[in-house]
């Protein structure tokens, strides 16, 4: 007799995953793997292909990877259509590729700020597009995007990467209300701030060896005085992903340990001594700012 954990098996499906060589995309797609679905990924540049395929492969995860950029149209196609020929359609598709700035805006380039936009915003588009005609004909498809807290609240230095995630939160709401006529989901994760490469820089600390005034910032803002790691997030992943999830869609699903729901305390009255040790993935590199 099927029980309502069958609800949240992938089984069969072929799962696509934006980025996906380390943090958040890496761990997205190592729970649909546990889950029972085939992976694809892509990445940026051949290096992080490989390092993502070795990844996988210590996971025990049979993995589909190639280079290719989610901002090239030609790219994402070919992508898509070697994933269809070697696992069958994309039945998954989570744009999780990303990058943010961290500049003032009034000393932020436009070619700055066109980079980010083109990656955060402009890639979902470019990759639900490829993915949402077969999802269509088959009247069936989960699309998930990374949004952010940003894509609600901002914050000093990160104009573009909110704009792009303020669109992205649009983005997922108008591909819910065009095409959930074909039994297309299309939600978003709404992560708070969570301990991977392109938020390590934030946790660096000072020349003194003591903590950095974001990191304990963020604790004070954050009820569980702690960040997020990538496995806290990927129970909501493959619930999104799953037939568990088929009436929710335009939803933001925010998993932000309640920072977004608390006005916070004064940084100085924490106690340092009570702070969760944070798992740096120090296989990449930090990230400039
Ligand atoms: P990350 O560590 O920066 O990883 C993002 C991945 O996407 C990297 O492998 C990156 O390659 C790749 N990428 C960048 N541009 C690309 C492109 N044009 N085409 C294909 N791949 C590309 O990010 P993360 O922390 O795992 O976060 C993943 C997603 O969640 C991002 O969209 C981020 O904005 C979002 N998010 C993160 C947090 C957080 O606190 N970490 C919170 C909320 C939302 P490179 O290594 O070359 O950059
Ligand atoms: C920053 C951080 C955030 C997180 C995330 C929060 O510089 O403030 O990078 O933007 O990455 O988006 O939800």
């Amino acid at each position: 007799m099927e029980t309502i954990l069958d609800k949240f098996k992938l089984d069969g499906k072929v799962a696509w995953i934006t980025g996906a060589s380390y943090g958040l995309g890496l761990a997205y797609a190592t729970a649909f793997a546990q889950a029972g679905a085939k992976i694809a990924f892509n990445d940026i540049n051949q290096e992080l292909v490989d390092k993502g395929m070795a990844a996988y492969k210590e996971r025990g995860i049979e993995s589909y990877g190639a280079v290719c950029d989610v901002t090239d149209e030609a790219a994402v196609a070919k992508f898509v259509a070697d994933v269809k020929a070697k696992f069958g359609p994309i039945d998954i598709l989570v744009n999780n590729a990303g990058i943010i700035k961290r500049i003032p805006m009034v000393e932020m380039s436009k070619k700055q700020w066109d980079q980010v936009i083109n990656v955060d915003l402009c890639g979902p588009f470019v990759c639900s597009k490829a993915v949402l005609p077969d999802m269509i004909a088959r009247k069936s498809g989960k699309i998930i995007n990374a949004c952010s807290m940003m894509s609600e609240l901002g914050r000093e230095t990160v104009s573009a990467y909110a704009a792009a995630k303020g669109g992205l939160k649009m983005l997922t709401r108008n591909i819910c209300s065009e095409y959930g006529q074909y039994n297309i989901q299309c939600n978003a994760i709404g992560p708070g701030y969570i301990a991977t490469p392109q938020t390590a820089a934030l946790r660096e600390k000072q020349a003194d060896g003591s903590m950095a005034p974001f990191d304990r910032f963020i604790r004070s803002k954050t009820p569980a005085q702690r960040w997020g790691q990538t496995e806290d997030l990927m129970g909501l992943a493959v619930f999104l992903a799953s037939p568990a999830s088929d009436f929710i869609n335009g939803q933001v699903v925010y998993i932000d340990g309640g920072i977004t729901a608390y006005i916070g305390q004064d940084p100085s009255q924490l106690d340092e001594s009570k702070f969760t040790e944070i798992k740096e993935d120090t296989s990449v590199k930090v990230k400039a700012e």
